[in-house]
């Protein structure tokens, strides 16, 4: 197998989850399913910057979650990201998310649980204080940030709708609002946005529901008003905006992984031993510039070894 650098691809190659390759595909696999009722022409309006600061929160630095590396600037955290129902480009979520409103926001739940129902996101939040936690951000095309979320524990949220012992698996489905997100009127990848956790992934205490960071809101851009955090696996595995939480016995299907099984499985966990397979996933670049541009070995679990646990037994070379 050829592995080639990020370094050495070509930028319209490197779309992240690297759609351009599979676009054609994709479409057909999306008219087939019927994910696509009519052809709809491309439509990017005017870019929608975002207006004005957001507001800010009440939270406590959790100091137990932190790391040495200074933290990367609010600039570079919202200009430099991937959320394809803004555009597959790293700046489209920071150029086209201005008219995406976050409120007011209700949130489905589902399945495998004694409580479900649709619940406001202030019913959703209230019970739990929030707290800033420093984490290390892996992206899936080797490069990573430094960004302090504001959140909470995902497993405290989960456990007040009592899932079922039949619950093994959480899916979160990221909200269908092609009105205001141009990039789901585009057949780039069949929406809505669907991402899973085994059940103690999910309910794991580094596992953050993020409504927030640097000390606001969380910014459209970042998946407001929020998104799941799982710090020691790719990018991709934390679904932004989202608007449903399904507890269910069966592994979810996840967008990535339907779009593109060869390159993208559930698991997602940060190794730096299994190449992805157009690029070495063994070091990644700091996003920030000078000195930080430099590579540096990737680790594994993002160095979040205490999650080992997690996977004992498994062979995480094929549970990729
Ligand atoms: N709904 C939705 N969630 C998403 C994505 C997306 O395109 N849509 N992109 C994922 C990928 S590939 C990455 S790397 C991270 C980026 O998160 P950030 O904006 O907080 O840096 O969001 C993930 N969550
Ligand atoms: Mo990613």
């Amino acid at each position: 197998m050829l592995i080639r650098r990020p370094s050495d691809i070509k930028p319209s190659e490197i779309t992240p989850e690297s759609i351009y390759l599979r676009r054609r595909e994709l479409l057909a696999q999306a008219i087939a399913g019927g994910l696509i009722a009519a052809a709809s022409p491309v439509s990017f309006a005017e870019p929608t910057p975002a207006a004005g600061p957001a507001a800010t929160l009440n939270y406590r630095v959790n100091a137990q979650y932190t790391v040495s590396a200074a933290a990367n600037t609010f600039e570079q955290i919202t200009h430099y990201n991937n959320f394809y129902e803004f555009g597959v480009d790293k700046t489209d979520p920071a150029s086209y998310s201005g008219s995406f409103k976050p409120h007011p926001w209700s949130v489905e739940i589902a399945g495998e649980a004694d409580k479900t129902g649709t619940f406001t996101l202030e019913d959703i939040l209230k019970p739990h204080p929030l707290e800033e936690r420093t984490y290390r951000f892996r992206c899936v095309e080797a490069w990573s940030m430094v960004i302090p979320w504001v959140g909470f524990p995902l497993g405290d949220l989960l456990k007040r709708f009592s899932p079922t012992s039949r619950a093994k698996y959480v899916e979160f489905t990221t909200v269908l609002d092609p009105k205001d997100m141009p990039g789901q009127r585009e057949r780039i990848l069949p929406w809505p946005y669907v991402e899973g956790l085994r059940i103690d992934e999910a309910m794991h205490p580094l596992t953050l529901m993020v409504v927030g960071l640097y000390g606001r809101e969380l910014p459209n851009v970042n998946g407001a008003p929020m998104r799941v955090l799982i710090p020691w696996k790719y990018g991709f595995k934390g679904g932004k905006s989202i608007v449903r939480i399904r507890f269910t016995e069966r592994q979810p299907r996840n967008t990535w992984n339907v779009a593109d099984p060869e390159e993208y499985g559930f698991y997602a966990n940060v190794n730096p031993n299994v190449p992805h397979p157009r690029w070495s996933q063994a070091t990644e670049r700091r996003i920030g510039g000078g000195f930080f541009d430099q590579r540096q070995p990737t680790l594994m679990f993002n160095g979040y070894t205490e999650v080992a646990g997690l996977y004992r037994g498994m062979d995480l070379r094929a549970n990729y």
